[in-house]
């Protein structure tokens, strides 16, 4: 029985003394442990007289007990200044002078882009996608423009030199129309999508660049009409330029995958040398700028993408983003949008967390 107090007295102090979790795990391994000393005692009880026994197990047990106690209590006490000292660890120093804020932006024409795809998912469209690298079939022949079409040649298109698997040839879409053919091939009618992205075409001035970006619009469903078409412009630029004073100009055109076809115009004013939209381009000190090509889709589009056009129909139009993009935001040369000029980004560019939201006004510079 001394043993066993000055046993449980040199743990009781070494469970004081341990200043870690290790060394206390040591101390209960030494006594509880199951080959510690008082579970070595424990065992002891099963040899002993019934009267040995009723004196002896209180005891030990007694022992077990502070000692788990003790335990149980320095654990806390461990674990909370371990807390603590990493709690003052990690304090920041808020007198520091601020981080470096992060370089580059978002490209205008990536901003607006994800502006064109937050309004039009408002009204209900999807984002559809199709290659860059297309073949003559899906970017011509289904749009109504067979080999000796003299549209064709209006494209400066840019060839590969290797033929398509189906002999045809390969190209640089030179506009986002094949993926009118390429969606209605995959889902069908009815269909609402846009489709955003880059296109390629030999031509290069102030307001055309070798690659530029433009947007499809698609929708087929039964009893759409031009009616619908001007509604959706006007709808969108209304939202995109965030004014209500927008006039569209619709004037009659020519497009083989479109019957009628119509060319889409903004009215515009100069302030300076900067466009600004609004107004009617009629107007004394207006002009109209021109926005992208639209129309009814030609039923022979319709029944190369597989749909019965006496079932189906609906419009299609394309926008140059890059123009839209340079109206919205005061640019002059398309040229510059791929010089890669930081200094040019910097200016005109969108920090990451100006995410286009409707609820904000699309757009909207933090
Ligand atoms: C087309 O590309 C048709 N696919 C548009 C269309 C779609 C019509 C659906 C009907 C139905 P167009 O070649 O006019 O049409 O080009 C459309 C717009 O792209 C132009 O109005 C202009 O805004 C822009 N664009 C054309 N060429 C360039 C260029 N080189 N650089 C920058 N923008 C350009």
């Amino acid at each position: 029985m001394t043993d066993l107090t000055s046993q449980k007295q040199t743990a009781l102090d070494a469970i004081a003394k341990a200043d870690t979790l290790d060394a206390l795990e040591a101390v209960r391994l030494d006594a509880l442990g199951k080959k510690g000393w008082v579970s070595l005692a424990l065992k002891t009880l099963g040899g002993m007289s019934p009267e040995e026994r009723s004196e002896a197990a209180p005891a030990i047990q007694a022992v077990r007990a502070e000692i788990a106690d003790a335990l149980d209590a320095k654990k806390g006490e461990l674990e909370s200044a371990a807390l603590e000292a990493q709690l003052a660890a990690e304090t920041i120093d808020l007198t520091l002078p601020a981080p470096e804020s992060a370089k580059g932006s978002v490209h205008p024409v990536s901003q607006v882009m994800d502006e064109l795809a937050e309004i039009f998912a408002d009204l209900g469209f999807a984002v559809a996608t199709g290659p860059e690298i297309e073949d003559d079939w899906h970017n011509f022949t289904a749009l109504n423009m067979d080999e000796s079409h003299p549209a064709r040649a209006m494209h400066d298109t840019f060839y590969f030199p290797d033929a398509a698997p189906d002999g045809g040839q390969m190209l640089l879409r030179t506009h986002t129309s094949p993926v009118q053919i390429r969606s209605l091939k995959d889902q069908g009618a009815p269909i609402r999508i846009i489709a955003p992205g880059r296109v390629y075409r030999s031509d290069s001035d102030a307001t055309h660049t070798p690659m530029f970006h433009q947007v499809e619009g698609l929708v087929i469903d039964k009893d759409i009409h031009l009616g619908h078409l001007k509604w959706t412009l006007e709808t969108f630029f209304k939202a995109f330029f965030e004014r209500e004073d927008i006039t569209l100009r619709l004037r009659p055109s020519y497009f083989p995958f479109t019957e009628p076809s119509v060319e889409v115009d903004v009215g515009y004013s100069n302030e300076g040398d900067r466009r600004v939209v609004g107004g009617n381009g009629d107007d004394e000190g207006h002009d109209w700028m021109e926005l992208g090509g639209s129309g009814m889709v030609n039923r022979r589009v319709l029944e190369f993408a597989g749909v019965d056009p006496d079932e189906y129909q609906g419009f299609a139009f394309g926008l140059g983003i890059d123009r839209i993009a340079m109206l919205k935001y005061g640019m002059n040369d398309l040229r510059a949008f791929f010089d890669g000029d930081p200094r040019w980004l910097s200016h005109y560019g969108f920090a990451a967390v100006d995410q286009p939201a409707l609820s904000a006004g699309v757009g909207a510079r933090a």
